[in-house]
């Protein structure tokens, strides 16, 4: 089963749209199984961030990163990386659809309010950044029979 790495950003968090976000993801019919709330340091985001060192935009993307809490949370299920990504929209608010996450909510590339893993692979290095083996739940849901 696929799971996929979200990060509710500062902005969005200081704007009081972590319950929308994670609403629009939960019902998709995708499972949290694991979440927490922190401030990342640097050390966490330049790792987080590693493959854009040296882009123009790292270091403003590292400060605004680190610069207020953020939600993390893992999200399981079929196609988890593929719906998470679609639900958020495109990396630039202003081109993203309505509908999505930065279509509805932003309008600044630097203030994007979400985080999704891109692949497998990234997703799951990034999850392994921000959570533990045994801060992943494993449990069932009886509604799944609905899901799938
Ligand atoms: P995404 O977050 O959609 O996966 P990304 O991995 O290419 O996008 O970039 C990571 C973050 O860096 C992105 O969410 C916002 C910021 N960013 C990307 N391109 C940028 C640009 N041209 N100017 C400013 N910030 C940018
Ligand atoms: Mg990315």
């Amino acid at each position: 089963m696929e799971r996929t790495l979200v990060l509710i950003k500062p902005d969005a968090v200081q704007r009081g749209l972590t319950g929308d976000i994670i609403s629009r993801l939960e019902r998709t019919g995708l499972k949290i199984v694991a979440m927490k709330m922190l401030h990342m340091d640097e050390a966490l985001a330049q790792r987080h961030y590693s493959v854009h060192r040296g882009k123009a935009f790292f270091d403003d993307l590292v400060s605004f990163i680190t610069s207020g809490p953020i939600v993390a949370f893992a999200l399981q299920g079929n196609n988890a990386v593929e719906i998470t990504r679609k639900l958020m929209g495109v990396t630039d608010p202003a081109k993203a659809t309505s509908g999505t996450i930065r279509g509805d909510f932003g309008i600044d590339i630097g203030h994007n309010l979400v985080h999704g893993s891109d692949s497998l692979e990234t997703a799951s290095s990034e999850i392994g950044l921000f959570f533990s083996p045994e801060e992943i739940v494993s449990y069932d849901r009886s509604l799944d029979v609905w899901i799938y």
